[in-house]
């Protein structure tokens, strides 16, 4: 017996005449009285599909000029050269039926952005969507390999927690039966207990960030893909950061240009995105950004138009490192040599996209990491197992995250984050 052909191999070398089956989603539909014209779309493309009257049975002729887009069909029939069909080739069909009717779709042409995130679960079969999904799981894939290839074993931190990593702020709180807990904003401190045995290692885990700001690069929950590793440095930190993001594009590059080529997104400055990248001081770009006429002076943090205009003109991603200790996290180990900053690199994407990885070498001095608590009101006491990696045969080590989002933003050309997750949880949606 036959069996169903994906939409693709259809398109590659068929066999012209033969016959075929497929199946997928009515796409678009038309009819001229006798003859219907169906495009439908499958998870791997879309083919035209003509349904001529005294071809099959009158009933499914019928069934195929009533049945209206987001139906779900099972074809029969032959496959031509049609130069007029999307993709160069269309089945006529012997046989049309339909498996899942589907009532008037809710989402047409030009709706308005808070119509398609209402219907998200609809719009997630759009083919830009799906284009971004594929993207997003070839980064991810991409980056596995290359983890593999480099001996980082992945591990599964907890996402319940009771330490803040990245600040109060922006922690979501919930009741733990009887106690207080948060969900995880970053998995680094229990990656780097984890370096004491395993070394090398790195975590794909939701992070959670009660964001209060609407901006185009912020989600309340996003993919934290974080790495840690024992005896390196901020600058060995680094290198791994250009191998592993180049080596995520190359296989974008590879393996979806078709998807790129759907989003609209010239494929050609990726190319340009090969380690080693541009490394730039911090002070270095408050500089440049006064000079540009930014008011902004020493101790600021960069924000988003800071970024946009540093990466502007940059093909690549470009390193900006020694941030002064008042913008960073207490974690990160003191720059002997500048000690107004942290030994820390973040990571801006080219063309204005700016920040998709923050990383540093972690501060090993007990002494040190108990001041800056005190400095800054943190109470010790959830800490006291982080301290304790100090205590016992500690080594230096450095490690950091980077936002699959913010990373898929950027190689898909995409002008919002929300738009590269399924269900994007922002301040005001968490529905559906
Ligand atoms: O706050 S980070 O800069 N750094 C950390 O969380 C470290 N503890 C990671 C580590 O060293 N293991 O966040 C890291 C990245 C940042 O560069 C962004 O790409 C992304 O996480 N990020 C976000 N993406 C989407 N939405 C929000 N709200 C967000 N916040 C950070």
């Amino acid at each position: 017996m036959k069996s169903f052909s994906s939409i693709r191999s259809l398109l590659g070398t068929p066999d012209l005449d033969g016959q075929v089956m497929l199946r997928g989603w009515i796409y678009r539909t038309r009819s001229s009285g006798k003859i219907v014209f169906t495009v439908i779309r499958d998870s791997t493309g879309i083919m035209q599909i003509t349904i001529k009257k005294g071809n099959l049975p009158d009933q499914q002729f019928e069934g195929a000029l009533s049945a209206s887009i987001e139906s779900s069909v099972e074809i029969m029939g032959t496959i031509h050269k049609d130069e007029r069909a999307p993709g160069g080739y269309e089945v006529r069909a012997s046989s049309f039926n339909i498996v899942g009717t589907a009532t008037a779709f809710p989402i047409t042409e030009y709706q308005s952005e808070e119509l398609l995130l209402d219907n998200r679960h609809l719009w997630i079969r759009s083919r830009e969507q799906t284009a971004v999904m594929k993207v997003k799981a070839t980064l991810l894939a991409g980056a596995r390999e290359w983890l593999m290839e480099n001996d980082f074993t992945e591990v599964t931190p907890p996402i319940f927690t009771q330490n803040a990593c990245e600040g109060g702020v922006t922690l979501f709180k919930l009741k733990y039966f009887d106690r207080e807990a948060f969900l995880s904003q970053s998995a680094q401190m229990y990656l780097e207990s984890l370096v004491f045995s395993l070394e090398k290692v790195y975590s794909i885990t939701p992070s959670f960030r009660a964001e209060k700001s609407r901006t185009s690069r912020h989600l309340t929950e996003y993919w934290h893909m974080e790495l840690e590793e024992a005896w390196t440095d901020n600058e060995g930190n680094m290198r791994i950061q250009e191998e592993l993001v180049s080596a995520m594009v190359s296989k974008v590059l590879k393996e979806r240009k078709e998807e790129l080529g759907l989003l609209k997104r010239d494929a050609e400055p990726l190319k340009a995105v090969k380690a080693p990248f541009k490394r730039v001081r911090y002070s270095k770009m408050i500089d440049l950004l006064q000079e540009k006429g930014f008011e902004i002076t020493y101790g600021c943090d960069l924000g988003a138009l800071e970024e946009r205009s540093i990466t502007e003109e940059e093909v690549a991603p470009v390193f900006v490192t020694n941030y002064p200790k008042e913008c960073k996290a207490f974690y990160m180990k003191e720059d002997e040599d500048d000690p107004r900053t942290y030994k820390c690199a973040d990571l801006l994407a080219p063309f204005g996209f700016g920040e998709i990885i923050g990383g540093s070498e972690r501060e090993t001095d007990l002494n040190k990491l108990l001041q800056r608590l005190e400095e800054q009101g943190i109470p010790e006491d959830p800490y006291r197992w982080y301290l304790d990696l100090r205590r016992y045969g500690s080594v230096p080590h450095s490690g950091f995250g980077l936002g699959v989002e913010r990373i898929v933003k950027w190689v898909c050309g995409l002008e919002h984050i929300r738009d590269a997750m399924p269900y994007p949880r922002t301040v005001s949606r968490v529905y559906p």
